[in-house]
């Protein structure tokens, strides 16, 4: 087989960047490891930046976002002291769209399949051959035969557990990290969401978050400690523990009922660099994780594959020089982001053995977002997304 650009993984970055470059003529095969149900049932992302939105617009892949997504003018913050708002309207002009990355992921397999793009699901063992060369390519197993991709690049959009970073060699990487000593506690029910929009909580028994996929499916996040356990936590300890940690008169009124999925994600933040090796480029989750607590992982990945489409876009109509860019230019707005959803982890958490000092800070930080438009308008900036 032979192909222009070969996508390592068949998540939202690979599927946008497919579908940014078929629609541009250029000719794409993307290596997906599961199952596309799989892929499908995955319960992620659920807050879109303006700068996600108009990328997936501008692929065609806009109308049932535009029928089914919710948009959300500010955020709601909660503290011991009682719940105040964030207008992001107000403050710098922009808004957000809720819409689960689950649907954003079927629009893009739908819109993929319209157009005939290849998709190969369950290839095993993807392994990536001369990237630092001009004829790089890609093997992989399906159903007991091997199989060889050429190609003129590799986009690895393959998460962080991929194999695509790993092909960078080591010494060639710099790596910066940094883990979180707790993880969050996500339930997705068919219930009624608990306010008209996201309510961030910072409250002494640990952060909690009520957010929402449409009127009828609810999606809540409590913070738990690293050894917890999916199965420690029953329904009811959920409700009762979300309850505890939201303002009084939410936790009176919001519908519980049964979880339809119920995960435990730990919290990281990390970034690779360079994101180039040869004609190797990194994508997304493969280059970068952030804590959800900014909403920003999914909305990375879109800037990431903006900056990807054109390097590419210019280099296979004779700018080789674009992809030199690429790096540099995405890791500026991916160290914001990673900037801010670090600020919002620190100052929602409870960090266990968090001095009297550090809590203070917190109640500082929380009361300058109260009371200070300028303090309001910097973080809905970040929230509804850094300029691309
Ligand atoms: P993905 O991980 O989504 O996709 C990578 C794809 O590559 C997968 O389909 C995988 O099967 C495939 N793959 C992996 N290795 C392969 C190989 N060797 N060969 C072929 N294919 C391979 N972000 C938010 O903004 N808000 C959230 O609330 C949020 N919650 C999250 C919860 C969890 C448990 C996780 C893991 C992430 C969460 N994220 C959240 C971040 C998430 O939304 C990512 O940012 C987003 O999925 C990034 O998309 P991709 O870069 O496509 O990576
Ligand atoms: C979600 O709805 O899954 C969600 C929303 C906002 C976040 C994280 C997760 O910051």
């Amino acid at each position: 087989m032979r192909t222009q650009v070969a996508i390592i993984g068949g998540g939202p970055s690979g599927l946008m960047l497919s579908q940014l470059l078929n629609r541009a003529g250029v000719e794409t095969v993307v290596l997906e490891r599961q199952t596309r149900d799989y892929v499908l049932a995955r319960i992620r992302a659920g807050v879109l930046e303006q700068g996600c939105v108009d990328l997936l617009r501008r692929m065609g892949c806009g109308e049932r976002m535009e029928r089914e997504g919710i948009i959300h003018e500010g955020t709601k913050l909660a503290t011991v002291n009682g719940m105040f708002r964030v207008d992001f309207k107000a403050r710098v002009g922009e808004t957000v769209m809720v819409y689960g990355q689950t649907e954003v992921t079927h629009d893009l397999y739908a819109a993929q399949d319209a157009i005939g793009a290849t998709i190969i699901d369950e290839a095993q063992n993807v392994a990536l051959h001369d990237v630092t060369t001009d004829s790089p390519y890609v093997t992989w197993e399906k159903d007991g035969c091997s199989h060889r991709l050429d190609c003129l690049y590799i986009a690895g959009c393959d998460g962080f557990h991929g194999i695509s970073r790993q092909s960078i060699p080591a010494e060639k990487r710099t790596e910066y990290e940094r883990v979180y000593p707790f993880g969050w506690l996500g339930v997705l029910s068919r219930t009624a969401p608990a306010a008209d929009e996201l309510i961030y909580a910072n409250h002494p028994r640990g952060f909690a978050l009520a957010s929402m996929r449409n009127p009828k499916l609810s999606r809540y996040y409590i913070q738990v400690s690293l050894s917890d356990k999916v199965e420690d936590w029953s329904d009811q300890a959920f409700w009762d523990e979300l309850r505890r940690r939201l303002p009084a008169a939410v936790a009176e009124s919001m519908e519980t009922g049964p979880s339809i999925e119920k995960s435990i994600a730990p919290l990281r933040s990390f970034v690779t660099e360079p994101l180039r090796w040869g004609r190797l480029f990194l994508v997304g989750d493969a280059a970068h994780i952030v804590p959800p607590t900014g909403a920003k992982g999914l909305n990375l990945a879109a800037s990431d594959v903006h900056y990807l489409y054109e390097a590419l876009q210019a280099a296979l109509t004779g700018d080789v020089g674009a992809l030199d860019l690429y790096s540099e230019r995405a890791l500026k707005r991916i160290w914001g982001a990673m900037r801010f959803s670090w600020w919002m982890t620190s100052i929602l958490h409870r960090f266990p053995g968090q001095s009297d000092f550090d809590q203070k800070i917190q109640e500082a930080e929380l009361y300058q977002l109260e009371t200070l438009e300028t303090a309001q308008a910097a973080m809905a900036r970040n929230y509804t997304g850094l300029p691309y």
